[in-house]
C-alpha cells in the first residue's frame, strides 16, 4: 500500500528502520532478558534527531507532527516494543508542555527534550487511580510562591531515567476532576525520590517505577495551564498520544507477521513448506488484512491530529483500540503459525506477544477507550438530532 508519504516522511521512516535493524535487533533479546533500559539506543535516536520530530523548530525541534512520530514509533516497535515504549513515553511526557506550556516554559524545557539531552516522563497513574484517573490522591498544596507535592505515582514509564516529569496532582480535592493541576517537576528536586522498580511480563527494555513526593517544593512557575486544569491537561495529552500507541500496535504486528511468514516459507512438514497449507495461508492473509487496516486508520487519524482538528478524542481512541487489538491478535497468531518454535525464546515472537499485551492496557485500557468512543458517539447523536 502507498500511503503517499512525502520524501521527508519516508526519510524519517527509513532512519528509524535502519536504527531498528542495526542497533535494536541485535540486542533486543538481551535487553528483555536482563531488563535493561536502552541507554545506548536512546543516544543513537537522539543523534538522529528522533526526539525533536514533533517539537516546533523555534524550540529546537524539526517541527513535524503526529504522523512523523507514528512512523518512527512503528519502525521501532517492529523491532522491540520495550525500546519504542521508552521513546514514545517521552512524547507522552512532553505533550503537557507542548500543549499547555507558556513560551517561557517551552524555551526552558523543550530544546533539551528535542535534542534528546533530557528524557521526560508523564506522572498521572496512582495505586488507586488507573482507569479512574480523576481519583488521584497526590496533593500539591499552595504555599507562598510554591506548591508542596505529597504522594506516590505508580507504574511510571521512564521513571528514574527521565530528567523532567509532568505530574498531575490535586490542588483542591473538594473540586474532584476540576481540582487537579499539572506541574513540571525536575529530577533532583529535594523531596522527589524513586520507589519500587516494577518487574514486568513484557516491554522489559523500558523502565517502570514509582515516583515518591515527600514535601517536594515546586516553584509556582512550573504549573502548566492554570490551577484546576490538570485533568484537562492529562486528557488532552492522552488524546494526542494514543494514536502513537496505535502505531506501536501496527509495528509489533508487522514484526511478528514477518517472522511468521519467513518461518512458514522454510518450515517443512508433510514434505512441503507449511506456507503451502491453506490453514496457514489464511492465517497469514488475515494477519496482513488486519495490519493494513490498522495502519490505514492510524495514519489517517495522525493526519487528522496534524490538521489541528479540535475533536480528536474519539478518533485517537479508535486508532489506539483497533491497532492495539490487532497487535495482540497478530502476535498471538504469528506464534501459532510457528508452533513450538514460536513459543521458544530462540525466536523473537514470544517476546513480541508478551510485549503486545501492554498496548491494550496502558494509556487507557481498551475497555475505557470504548467508553470514550461511545460517550462521544452519544454526544454526536444528540447534536445531530
Ligand atoms: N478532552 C477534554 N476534556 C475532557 C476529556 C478530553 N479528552 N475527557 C474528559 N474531559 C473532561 C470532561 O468534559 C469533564 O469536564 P467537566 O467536569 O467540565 O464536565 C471532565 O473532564 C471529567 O470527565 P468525565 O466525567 O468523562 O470523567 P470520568 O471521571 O468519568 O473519567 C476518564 C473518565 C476520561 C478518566 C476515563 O474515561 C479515562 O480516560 N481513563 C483512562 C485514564 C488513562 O488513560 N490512564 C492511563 C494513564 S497514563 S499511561
Amino acid at each position: 500500500m502507498d500511503y503517499f508519504l512525502n520524501e521527508e516522511q519516508q526519510m524519517i521512516r527509513d532512519t528509524a528502520r535502519q536504527i531498528a535493524q542495526e542497533k535494536i535487533i541485535p540486542v533486543r533479546a538481551e535487553l528483555d532478558e536482563k531488563e535493561l533500559f536502552p541507554t545506548e539506543i536512546i543516544k543513537v535516536l537522539a543523534q538522529s534527531d528522533m526526539f525533536g520530530l514533533f517539537i516546533p523548530e523555534q524550540y529546537g525541534g524539526l517541527g513535524r507532527g503526529a504522523l512523523e512520530l507514528c512512523l518512527a514509533v512503528e519502525e521501532l516497535s517492529r523491532a522491540c516494543l520495550g525500546v519504542s515504549t521508552s521513546y514514545a513515553a517521552n512524547a507522552l511526557g512532553t505533550y503537557p508542555i507542548l500543549l499547555f506550556g507558556t513560551d517561557e516554559q517551552k524555551k526552558k524545557f523543550l530544546p533539551d527534550i528535542a535534542s534528546g539531552k533530557k528524557l521526560v516522563a508523564f506522572g498521572l497513574t496512582e495505586a488507586n487511580a488507573g482507569s479512574d484517573a480523576a481519583g488521584i490522591q497526590t496533593t500539591a498544596t499552595k504555599s507562598g510562591t510554591e506548591y508542596i507535592l505529597n504522594g506516590t505515582k505508580q507504574w511510571i514509564t521512564n521513571g528514574g531515567e527521565a530528567d523532567i516529569y509532568t505530574v498531575i496532582a490535586m490542588t483542591d480535592k473538594s473540586r474532584g476532576a476540576r481540582g487537579a493541576s499539572a506541574l513540571i517537576v525536575e529530577k533532583g528536586t529535594p523531596g522527589f525520590t524513586f520507589g519500587k522498580k516494577e518487574k514486568k511480563m513484557g516491554i522489559r527494555a523500558s523502565t517502570t517505577c514509582e515516583l515518591v513526593f515527600d514535601d517536594c517544593h515546586i516553584p509556582k512557575d512550573n504549573i502548566l495551564g492554570r490551577d484546576g486544569m490538570g485533568f484537562i491537561v492529562a486528557m488532552k495529552t492522552l488524546d494526542q498520544s494514543r494514536t502513537g500507541v496505535g502505531a506501536q500496535g501496527v509495528g509489533v504486528a508487522q514484526g511478528a507477521f514477518e517472522e511468521a511468514a519467513n518461518f512458514a516459507r522454510t518450515r517443512v512438514q508433510f514434505d512441503k513448506p507449511i506456507i503451502g497449507f491453506q490453514a496457514v495461508q489464511h492465517m497469514l492473509a488475515d494477519m496482513a488484512i488486519q495490519i493494513e487496516a490498522a495502519r490505514a486508520l492510524v495514519y489517517s487519524v495522525a493526519r487528522y491530529v496534524d490538521s489541528g482538528a479540535k475533536d480528536i478524542t474519539k478518533s485517537s481512541a479508535m486508532a489506539k483500540t483497533f491497532a492495539t487489538d490487532v497487535g495482540m491478535r497478530v502476535t498471538t497468531d504469528a506464534l501459532q503459525v510457528m508452533g513450538g518454535s514460536g513459543y521458544m525464546r530462540d525466536y523473537p515472537v514470544e517476546k513480541m506477544m508478551r510485549d503486545a499485551k501492554i498496548l491494550q492496557i496502558y494509556e487507557g485500557t481498551n475497555q475505557i477507550q470504548r467508553n470514550v468512543i461511545a460517550q462521544n458517539l452519544i454526544k454526536e447523536f444528540s447534536r445531530n438530532k
